[in-house]
């Protein structure tokens, strides 16, 4: 600006200085007038100016469109182990394992030997068993008559197993053949407090023919109760004799105590 005006300023003193000498009367009056030169040339463009204040901040945009949705993410971290679960119910069972090794050989020995006495052994001891059993059961004293020695054994047997009882002694079943005979037992039965036993009479092999344990045949001698033999129910083939001294028929399959009876000279 200042430049600017500095030319216009020597561009007026140009105008008057060469005017001067050539100066009129006419030009008297003219000099008192002053009025503006022309137009000088355009000048130099000026330096660029500083920067000017920021503007006021405008007003707020309206909401965009809501963009696509984006990728999905990677794999997140393992989360926290989980609190135990109930027990389970109880699976089948495995396969058989395989066989294990084979043992070591034993120790040689005379076993054979050794077994059979053992064996032995246990064969007495299991005789000497029963017959403390049997003697056991028996009841306190024998009886006797001039051929024959009685016992009583206080074991409930069926009639065939008590049969075989006496029999393992070496005797039979109480076989009352005369009357002396069976007021001997029948005695002998009250004094122990038993009510019947077993004695060797029945028809086994044919209904309504007794016979004696040792298959001897019934003589005259009988003491059947009154109505007995009634071979009653599914059949009675065997014999009790009751303390008072009667015979009855009974079922053989019966549990009942029993009597023996021994011949002396065999004993
Ligand atoms: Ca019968
Ligand atoms: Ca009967």
């Amino acid at each position: 600006m200042k430049r600017a005006q500095l030319l216009a300023g020597l561009a007026v003193l140009s105008l008057l200085l060469p005017a001067r000498p050539q100066q009129t009367p006419e030009d008297a009056c003219s000099l008192q007038i002053l009025v503006p030169g022309l137009k000088g040339d355009a000048g130099e463009k000026g330096d660029k100016g500083a920067p000017g204040r920021p503007g006021r901040v405008g007003p707020t945009g309206e909401k965009g469109d809501s963009g696509d949705k984006g990728q999905k993410g990677s794999v997140g971290r393992h989360g926290k182990i989980g609190p135990i679960g109930s027990k389970g119910e109880k699976g089948d069972a495995g396969d058989a394992g395989p066989p294990g090794p084979g043992g070591e050989p034993g120790l040689p020995c005379e076993c054979s030997q050794l077994r059979k006495a053992v064996g032995e052994m246990d064969n007495q001891v299991t005789q000497l068993t029963a017959e403390l059993k049997f003697i056991k059961s028996a009841v306190a004293g024998v009886r006797e008559s001039e051929h024959k020695l009685y016992l009583l054994v206080k074991e409930e047997k069926r009639y065939a197993d008590a049969q075989l009882a006496c029999q393992g002694r070496g005797g039979h079943l109480g076989m009352p053949k005369d009357e002396a005979a069976n007021r001997l037992m029948a005695a002998y039965l009250a004094q122990a407090g038993l009510a019947r036993v077993f004695i060797g009479i029945n028809d086994l092999e044919r209904e309504g023919t007794f016979v004696y344990a040792d298959r001897s045949p019934m003589q005259t001698f009988q003491r059947w109760r009154s109505g007995e033999p009634n071979d009653a129910a599914d059949g009675e083939d065997c014999v009790e004799l009751e303390a008072s001294g009667g015979w009855n028929d009974v079922a053989c399959h019966a549990a009942l105590h029993f009597l023996c009876e021994f011949d002396k000279e065999r004993v």
